[in-house]
Parts: structure tokens; sequence; C-alpha cells
């Protein structure tokens, strides 16, 4: 079996949030799920959660010979490593890297859904989304 597409959101609301961002690229691809585009980083209001700073929101294309779980595990060890934090449900964070897509999957576990169940009434998640599947 070949290489499997998958899309990640990408926010940051705490510390240098483009560079967290950048940085999270970075070290996905390090972790075996590889970048084919980043959409623009754009700056938007917190959706839910407590008061809390803007975020920079932004997805990313990458291709990936791990399954989606792996997925999910990789991008958790990113989010540690950037130094996240576990706090209030939707607050603030260095990285938040959420599996948006993964090839044409649909899956609902306990521990992942795909597609991400959210990712349709957010707006910094379609806009993204849209840019970097071309349409
Ligand atoms: N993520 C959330 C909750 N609210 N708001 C914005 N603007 N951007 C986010 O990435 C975001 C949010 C939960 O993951
Ligand atoms: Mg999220
Ligand atoms: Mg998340």
């Amino acid at each position: 079996m070949g290489l499997a597409t998958v899309y990640l959101g990408l926010g940051s609301n705490l510390g240098d949030r483009a560079g967290n961002i950048r940085d999270a690229v970075k070290l996905l691809g390090a972790a075996g799920v590889s970048p084919v585009r980043l959409s623009t980083i754009i700056e938007t209001d917190p959706v839910g959660g407590p008061p809390q700073g803007l975020f920079l929101n932004a997805v990313l294309k990458a291709e990936t010979a791990l399954c989606p779980m792996d997925v999910l595990k990789a991008g958790q060890a990113v989010e540690a490593k950037l130094g996240r934090v576990r706090g209030l449900k939707d607050g603030p964070r260095t990285i938040d890297i959420d599996i948006l897509l993964y090839d044409e999957i649909a899956m609902d576990t306990p521990q992942l859904v795909i597609p991400h169940p959210r990712m349709r009434e957010r707006p910094f998640v379609m806009g993204p989304l849209r840019e970097v599947m071309g349409g």
C-alpha cells in the first residue's frame, strides 16, 4: 500500500504561536508525517472554552505510512514536546494537533474519531482546509 494523505488542524494561542506551528510541522515530519502543503496561517478569535487569547490556525496536508492511531500518537508526542499542558477543556494551548481527515477513512473509537466531528462548524478549520485541498 502507498502512503496515506492526512489533513491536520494546527492551533496555538500561547507563547511564540507562529514558531509553535512551524516547529510542529518540522517535528511531525521527523515523526513520519511528511508535510506536503501548509495553509496560510490565520489569526482567529477563540471559539468556546474560557476567555483566552487569539489563536493562530493552519491546516497541514501530509503524507504518511502510519495508521491513524499512530498519527494520533505522533501528534500527541509533538504536542508534549512543544510543552503542551492539558488544562481546561478548549483552554489555551501552545499547540493543538487534530486529525481532520485520513484518506477516505471514517472511524469512531473512544480514542479517535475521523473525520474530526466538529471541523465542519469551525471556519478556522474549513478555510485553511479548502486552501490546502486545492478547492
Ligand atoms: N481550538 C479549540 C477551541 N477553540 N478556537 C480557535 N479560534 N482556534 C482553535 O484552534 C480552537 C478554538 C479546541 O481545540
Ligand atoms: Mg482542537
Ligand atoms: Mg486536539
